[in-house]
Formats: structure tokens, C-alpha cells, sequence
């Protein structure tokens, strides 16, 4: 389907007020917050050519909603159209754009817009962009580029000098067919438990290569009967009553992650069971077994991962890599097996994305090196200390590993929102968190994480930066994020009025 095309006129003037780096569930909703308030002074710059951010680059097969479809869509736009209690990749993404076109928001994205890096400029206190579509000036940024967006390539030996077809999973080449093929998956991930049993019946053979065993709880899909269909249409208050239901059960998880890590154990006894009932061979099961407690990295669910694992022509590889050949990989045993094509499916940047490196605050210094220093921190998930009129979405320790980002996303929104409209009201030129508030608010987070299961659970994970510190994951209730989210706190800010820049 063709979309409205881009105001020329904005990109012409390569100046508005506020510039929103990204498009996907939460740059996107930034833009229809901003339209609905009949604020047109704003571009959004998208790298590629479509709305829906992670969605739109994860097409791998089998790729699919880990929250409750109801649950993770934007409370301004129910959808009473899903078909299947979890959405698959497709349904999503048509739902994300359908959303952008309603909300006629199109005609204020810049595609195919990479930026390469967004500088503070204290002379003029805007923010100057250099991208690939030309330089951008604006009084205000928007960060909404999203934690999951930069493919963590492995660094294994050899693996450059691998000579048939390799990609990752968030980069699916779609002309390459697997069928008949030699297939090695590294990782077993969210990702790559839903590649395998997609993949498995078509490929001649698969090796998956698992580093670190997950925890696979049941996946409660299925497709919605006709009634429900019709109930979530036409019955009012059923779709958000459903949404409510789903909400509630999954906050209560919380207690389990966050407060009381022993609890977690009943979800363990769960996924224990579904391992004997997927899995025959004793060998196999002794393989999958984890040796963390359940939610120390992100809970995966599916009912068919542990079938496609005892399938004949799937081998679960769990020596380690030693190093990659020009068409085999060599496991630390010795043994070399043989592959045509090679997934990898290894996650992403995280606490250290790329983009990070482009991004330079007051004193000249990227945001890079500053969460080198100090680790990912920042305040409310929104703003960092040493970079004026920069707001994030998802940013620092917004993440969650139960329930809908989407909802979390909805809370940030109504706080940079109300930011942008308070140094509007206030006719303020530059507004910037302040340190020892900062500094107090993430000395609180990691008290609560302390005794979280994130970091006694005994597992690595990419929920932790280079200091140890769970900088990802918001390690409360969301609706306590919701709280302190409601209204933008300017007594936390330094703040310059506009007229006070102009002499
Ligand atoms: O990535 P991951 P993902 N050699 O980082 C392994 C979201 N998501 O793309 O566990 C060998 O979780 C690594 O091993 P280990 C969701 O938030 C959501 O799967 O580190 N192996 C692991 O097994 C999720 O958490 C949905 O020991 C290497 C795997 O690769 C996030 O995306 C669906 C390796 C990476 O797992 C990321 O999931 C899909 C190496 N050098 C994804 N490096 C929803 O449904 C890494 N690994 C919403």
C-alpha cells in the first residue's frame, strides 16, 4: 500500500521544532500525540522505509508477540480485528501502519532518514543532525530509536570467512530459500525459538547451537472464535475489559521477579513439565535444562520449540564454538559439521547500541562515553544528565521482561509529551535533568533491583551493562511507572528561558 508522501515543505526548511529519530511503536506515537494536539512543527526521521521499527525488520519466520495481542496495541487504538490471542509479526506491522494512516501522521516522517549523529549546540541551544538525507536542525530531539535495533553480530573466529549464506535474524534475507539445505542457528533466544520450529520441517538439517539453555514456558495461542470476534466488535467495554484482565494477571508477576525470586519457582515447575512432555530422549532433556532461576533472562514461551528439537533431522549443539570454517563450523570438541547456510540469531546492542556513539550532550561527549563511565542511567526512562532538550523513549530501565512495552511506551509518552508542552507554556529555551536527581533516582532503581531475580538469579544477561548494573528493565509494578510518569516534574530540571537565550 502506497502512504501520503512527506511534507517537502518541512524537509525543505531542515528546521522544526522537534525532530523524533524513529518510527516504531513508541517515535510513532510520539507523532500522533503531537498531531493530536495540532502541533505540525515536527519531523520524524526514520531509517527505513516504513513505520513499525522493530516489527517491520523482525520478518524471520515463525516471528510472533510474546504479550497478548489486546495488551500490545496503543490504548488510543484498539484493534477488536486481531485474530489469534497472539499476533504474528505480519498482523502487527499492518496494525502499526493501519494506526500511522489513521492518524495521518505519514506526511510527517522523513524515510530511507539514517541520522549519523545529532550534536547539542550551546551557541544556538538546538540540536544540529547530520543524516543521510542532509543536515536537520531542531530545538528539541525525540529519542525513539528502541533498545531491540542493532543486531549484535558474534564475534567467533572465522565467522567473516564463512562463504554460504549467513544473516541475522532481525535481517531475514528473504530471496535465500532454506529449503533442502544444510542449517546451523546460533543462539536460543526469543528469536530463535520461534526460527527453529518454523524452519526445521523444510531444511535438510539443523544444528542448533545453544550457549545457555532457556526457560520455555506454554504459549497460550490460539486463533479468537468468530464470537469472540464479534463480542470484542460490537459488545462495548469487552475488548478493554479483556485488556484489563490480561493486564492484571500479568503485573502479578512482578512480585515473583522483582520482590520474592523464590516464587519464581512455580513457573519453574511448569516449564520442567513442558520439558518432559515435549522431549523423550533423556540425553536431550538433560541438554535443555537450565541452570538459572526462571526469569534471570526474559521467560520464552512455545509449545513447539521442544517438539522441533527432537525432530531427526534437528541436532541441539552444546559444545561450544571453537570457530567458524568457509562452510562449517568447528564446536571446542573438535568436531566440524557442515552447513550451507547459517542464522545467527544472537540479539542485539543493548547497554552499548552504536547509536549511542552519536549522540554529543553539552560538554562535547557522547552519550557513548557517558554510559561508559556511569553506566545506562538516566531519569524517568527520559532524560540524561549533560544532554539538554534530548528526551527518551525507552530509554534507561524502561524495559520489562512480563507484560506490554506498548503500555510502558504510553507512559513515557504522556511524560515527554508533557515536557514539550511545559517549556511551551513556560516559554523555556533549554531544559535539562539535573544531576544529584539523577543520581538519587538511580540509586533507588538499583536498590530495588538488588534482590530482584535479574540479578540473583545467577544467569548473564543483556539485562545488565558492563558495571553489573540492571540498566534495562523498569523493576517495579507499570502502573507505579504510570505514576510517577503522569506529569513532567520541572522542579527535577534546570531550566533557561527562551528570552534569556535570545540576549
Ligand atoms: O536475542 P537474545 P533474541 N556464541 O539476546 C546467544 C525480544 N524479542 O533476538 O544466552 C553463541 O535474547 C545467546 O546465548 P546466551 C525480547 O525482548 C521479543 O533472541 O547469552 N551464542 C542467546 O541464546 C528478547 O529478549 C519477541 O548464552 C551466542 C542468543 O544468542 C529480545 O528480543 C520475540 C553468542 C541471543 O538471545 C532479544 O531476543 C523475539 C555467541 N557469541 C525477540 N552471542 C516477542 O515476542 C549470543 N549468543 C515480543
Amino acid at each position: 500500500m502506497s502512504h501520503p508522501v512527506t511534507d517537502t515543505d518541512a524537509v525543505a526548511a531542515r528546521y522544526v521544532d522537534t525532530i523524533i529519530i524513529g518510527s516504531g511503536f513508541a517515535g510513532l506515537g510520539a507523532a500522533i500525540k503531537l498531531s493530536q494536539q495540532g502541533n505540525s512543527n515536527y519531523l520524524v526521521l526514520e531509517r527505513g522505509s516504513d513505520v513499525g521499527g522493530t516489527w517491520r525488520d523482525n520478518t524471520y519466520p515463525g516471528a510472533a508477540c510474546d504479550v497478548p495481542s489486546h495488551l500490545y496495541s496503543y490504548s488510543f487504538a484498539l484493534n477488536p480485528d486481531w485474530t489469534r490471542s497472539f499476533s504474528r509479526q505480519p498482523e502487527i506491522q499492518r496494525y502499526i501502519e493501519k494506526v500511522a494512516r489513521e492518524h495521518r501522521v505519514y506526511d510527517r516522517h522523513v524515510f530511507d532518514c539514517h541520522v549519523e549523529s545529532a550534536r547539542w549546540n550551546e551557541a544556538t541551544a538546538q540540536w544540529d543532525l547530520e543524516t543521510t538525507q542532509g543536515a536537520f536542525t531542531a530545538s528539541k530531539l525525540v529519542s525513539a530509536v528502541g533498545a531491540l535495533s542493532e543486531p549484535n553480530l558474534p564475534d567467533i573466529p572465522g565467522i567473516t570467512d564463512f562463504r554460504g549464506d549467513i544473516f541475522h535474524s532481525a535481517q531475514w534475507d528473504h530471496e535465500t530459500s532454506l529449503r533442502g539445505k544444510r542449517v546451523a542457528v546460533i543462539g536460543t533466544g526469543a528469536s530463535a525459538i520461534q526460527i527453529v520450529p518454523a524452519i526445521a520441517p523444510e531444511v535438510a538439517h539443523l544444528d542448533v547451537y545453544q550457549r545457555t539453555a532457556p526457560w520455555v514456558l506454554p504459549r497460550l495461542d490460539r486463533e479468537y472464535t468468530a464470537l469472540e470476534r464479534a463480542a470484542f466488535k460490537y459488545v462495548p467495554g469487552f475488548q478493554r475489559l479483556s485488556r484489563t484482565g490480561i493486564y492484571a494477571a500479568r503485573e502479578t508477576q512482578v512480585v515473583g521477579l522483582a520482590k520474592a525470586p523464590a516464587l519464581m519457582k512455580v513457573f519453574e515447575f511448569i516449564a520442567r513439565r513442558q520439558i518432559a512432555r515435549g522431549i523423550s530422549d533423556p540425553e536431550l532433556r538433560r541438554k535443555v535444562m537450565p541452570n538459572f532461576r526462571i526469569g534471570c533472562k526474559r521467560m520464552l514461551i512455545s509449545n513447539n520449540y521442544y517438539p522441533a528439537l527432537s525432530r531427526p533431522n534437528v541436532d541441539l549443539v552444546t559444545d561450544g564454538i571453537a570457530e567458524v570454517r568457509e562452510h562449517s563450523i568447528v564446536t571446542k570438541d573438535g568436531t566440524e559439521r557442515e552447513i550451507d547456510a547459517l542464522v545467527v540469531a544472537t540479539g542485539f546492542h543493548v547497554t552499548d547500541s552504536p547509536t549511542f556513539q552519536g549522540i554529543f550532550g553539552r560538554d562535547g561527549r557522547s552519550l557513548a562515553e557517558v554510559f561508559d563511565e556511569r553506566g545506562q542511567q538516566g531519569y524517568k526512562g527520559a532524560a540524561v544528565a549533560g544532554f539538554p532538550n534530548l528526551f527518551f523513549l525507552v530509554g534507561p530501565n524502561t524495559g520489562l521482561g512480563h507484560t506490554s512495552m506498548v503500555f510502558m511506551i504510553e507512559s513515557q509518552l504522556n511524560y515527554v509529551i508533557d515536557a514539550l508542552n511545559t517549556m511551551e507554556r513556560h516559554d523555556l529555551g533549554v531544559v535539562e535533568v539535573r544531576r544529584d536527581v539523577q543520581d538519587r533516582y538511580n540509586a533507588d532503581l538499583q536498590q530495588k533491583l538488588g534482590k530482584s531475580v535479574w540479578l540473583t538469579g545467577g544467569c548473564a544477561s543483556w539485562y545488565l551493562d558492563k558495571h553489573g548494573n540492571n540498566t534495562t528493565l523498569w523493576p517495579d509494578f507499570t502502573f507505579e511507572f504510570r505514576r510517577i510518569t503522569k506529569q513532567f516534574d520541572l522542579e527535577a530540571y534546570d531550566a533557561v528561558a527562551a528570552t534569556d537565550l535570545a540576549s
